[in-house]
């Protein structure tokens, strides 16, 4: 079966949420980038387009362009922020979720019973309600046309391209449209005639692999509709531990606690890192024998905040009749699981709120909190973060 793949881009990213923030720069050029004397633009406005600033061009020459537009700095913790949101929507939709970038990703909607343009409505709509921006997306049955398509009626596009359009709709396309084709391989094979993937694909696969070497084959493919490479999600991570060797041996549960608290705080920052809940804590010992011992508890709520995994290990530490001194203390979680609607709907109403009143606790936590975790990263720095995949 042909698979279906969605790309999605945000529109002029940092300058739409610039746009969004500061209501009275809409409708203007706004250019987002280094502003000290060799800074570069990172992107601007559609509208700043209009006078030929692009991505990665000198300031100067921004400035010199549009004298009169709104030149301002780059706000990457806000940005993130939006991101965060997006990819959390677009998790919302599938776990198969290939990140590119800040404002860019793959979707393999193969198995979702559901026309793919249905799938990209409701991305767009839910994009524009969260975050109050447009996203332009493409569909079709493998990356790079997907790629094209997101791009081809950018900003605010939606478009589909199907198998009987291609290679009829490519042939019009500049060279530089062909992933894999950059700058400096479209004006060699400009100087050869070659202009239009309509030209390209005259050319036989022996000719490309002249031109490009082994990249030439995939290039011969792509322009045919062919390319095969998966959607690679993020590696799967079945839990997320920290763990600690003792300056001295111990009894004392109140050092224990000590420590679960600090992984709690380490362990709940990567989680929300991650975009994973986990159900399941795990405090390991190993006492002064070398003996390690084990111990878990699996709740029936899905977990990320700091608190809640502590207050699990707490009571896993308090409950525990350890009659050796430990000489290493460890916490992990696992049962680990990017949380969706429908999972959510089947949930508690209750349960719903604490997840969103979480999210929230998990955003404030992260302006204020930050510090608070990276001394405990300090205090902890010769150990080692564990994620067994
Ligand atoms: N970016 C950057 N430096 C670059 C290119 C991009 O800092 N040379 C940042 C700014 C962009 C963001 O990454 O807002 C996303 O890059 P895109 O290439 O997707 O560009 P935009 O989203 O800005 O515009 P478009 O509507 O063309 O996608
Ligand atoms: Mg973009």
């Amino acid at each position: 079966m042909k698979r279906k793949i969605i790309h999605v881009d945000m529109d002029a990213f940092f300058a739409s949420i610039e746009q969004h923030d500061n209501p009275e720069y809409k409708g203007k050029p706004v250019i987002v980038g280094g502003l000290s004397g060799r800074g570069v633009v990172s992107t601007c406005s559609y509208e700043a387009r209009k006078y030929g600033i692009h991505s990665a061009m000198p300031m100067y020459m921004a400035k010199k362009l549009c004298p009169h537009g709104i030149f301002l700095s780059v706000r990457r913790k806000r940005y993130e922020e939006v991101s965060a949101q997006i990819f959390d929507i677009l998790y919302n939709i599938t776990s198969m979720v290939e990140p590119v970038s800040i404002d860019e990703a793959y979707l393999d909607v193969t198995d979702i019973d559901k026309n793919p343009e249905i799938i990209a409505l409701e991305i767009k709509n839910k994009v524009k309600e969260t975050t109050g921006l447009t996203i332009s997306v493409g569909i079709s049955y493998n990356k790079f046309l997907a790629k094209l398509a997101s791009d081809w009626n950018k900003p605010d596009g939606l478009m589909a391209i199907t198998e009987n359009m291609v290679p009829d709709i490519l042939k019009p396309l500049p060279v530089s449209k062909v992933h894999g084709i950059g700058e400096k391989s479209a004006e060699r094979l400009k100087s050869m005639g070659i202009n239009t993937i309509e030209d390209l694909l005259k050319l036989s696969q022996e000719n490309l692999i002249e031109i490009f070497g082994k990249v030439g084959v995939e290039i011969y493919n792509r322009i045919r509709g062919i390319d095969e490479r998966p959607v690679e999600t993020m590696r799967e991570i079945k839990s997320i531990g920290k763990e600690k060797t003792l300056e001295k041996d111990t009894k004392d549960k109140r050092i224990l606690l000590h420590y679960a608290k600090l992984f709690s705080d380490i362990i709940s920052e990567e989680l929300t890192k991650e975009r994973f809940y986990a159900r399941t804590v795990t405090v390991k010992i190993k006492t002064s024998d070398f003996a390690v011992h084990t111990k878990s508890k699996t709740l029936d709520k899905y977990m990320r905040l700091s608190e809640d995994i502590y207050e699990v290990a707490k009571e896993i530490i308090e409950n525990w009749k350890i009659e050796q001194y430990v000489r290493l203390i460890g916490l992990s979680v696992s049962n680990l699981s990017p949380i969706k609607y429908e999972q959510l709907s089947f949930l508690d109403k209750n349960v719903v709120k604490a997840i969103k009143a979480e999210n929230v606790a998990i955003e404030i936590n992260k302006k204020v909190g930050r510090k608070i975790v990276k001394k405990a990263s300090e205090l902890l720095k010769e150990d080692t973060m564990q994620r067994r995949d």
